[in-house]
């Protein structure tokens, strides 16, 4: 990058989390954001679906067997949820403020795949969306997570369909993945996740473009 003031390319991160239903996800993002917190570090809990929208809204009594959706069409939804948030998103990066998101297009992806959808269909429609600065895949055997309390009642809460996500999940690794194991304890992943976000949110602080889905590999 000659000729650039890396200074003004200086913006929040974002960070994502990845992984299957019972994972560790939504409490390790939840402990993260309030390390930062603490750290003084701007930064905001983002997830998706983001069940507060109108699209949202059908995606939430979708996934609670409320309402019947054509297997396309629920796809197009999930990304129509983050497409409405993407003005938002990008200006919140560009003011400094990280986000640690909880869910994001690789989920798009997995799930709809796993059901059978060709990929390279349900890739298209996030192509242009913020590429994650780094995505923390929480690495749990699903049988391991179906072991975890049990699944809710949603759809997709099963064994045979996680079984399925895991393997579409593997296929879209890039180098923005680091792949966390699962099944530490609870604090050996904080302590993991810490290290490999704060060198993160650095890079970002001291200047680095906004690019787009997907990375090359
Ligand atoms: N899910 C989530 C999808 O199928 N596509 C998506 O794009 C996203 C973001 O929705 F089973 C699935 C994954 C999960 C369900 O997610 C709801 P949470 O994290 O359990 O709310
Ligand atoms: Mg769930």
């Amino acid at each position: 990058m000659e000729n650039v003031d890396r200074s003004s390319l200086s913006r929040g991160a974002l960070i994502v989390f990845e992984g299957l239903d019972r994972s560790g996800k939504t409490s390790q993002s939840a402990r993260l954001v309030s390390f930062l917190k603490e750290k003084g570090v701007p930064v905001e809990a983002w997830r998706f679906p983001d069940r507060s929208t109108r699209v949202g809204q059908m995606i939430s009594a979708y996934l609670a067997n409320e309402s019947q959706l054509d297997d396309r069409t629920i796809h197009l939804l999930f990304s129509a949820n983050r497409w409405e948030k993407r003005v938002q998103m990008e200006s919140k990066l560009r003011s400094g403020t990280s986000l640690v998101v909880d869910r994001y297009s690789y989920s798009g992806v997995a799930f709809s795949s796993a059901k059978g959808l060709d990929i390279d269909w349900c890739k298209a429609p996030e192509v242009g969306l913020i590429a994650p600065d780094l995505v923390l895949f929480l690495d749990v055997p699903p049988e391991r997570a179906a072991e975890r309390g049990g699944y809710g009642t949603e759809r997709y809460e099963q064994l045979e369909f996680q079984k399925k996500v895991a393997q579409y999940y593997s296929m879209l690794r890039d180098p923005t993945w680091e792949i966390v194991d699962g099944c530490l304890t609870v604090e050996g992943i904080e302590e993991k996740l810490r290290g490999l976000v704060s060198e993160c949110i650095d890079t970002c602080q001291k200047g680095k473009p906004v690019t787009n889905l997907w990375p090359s590999k």
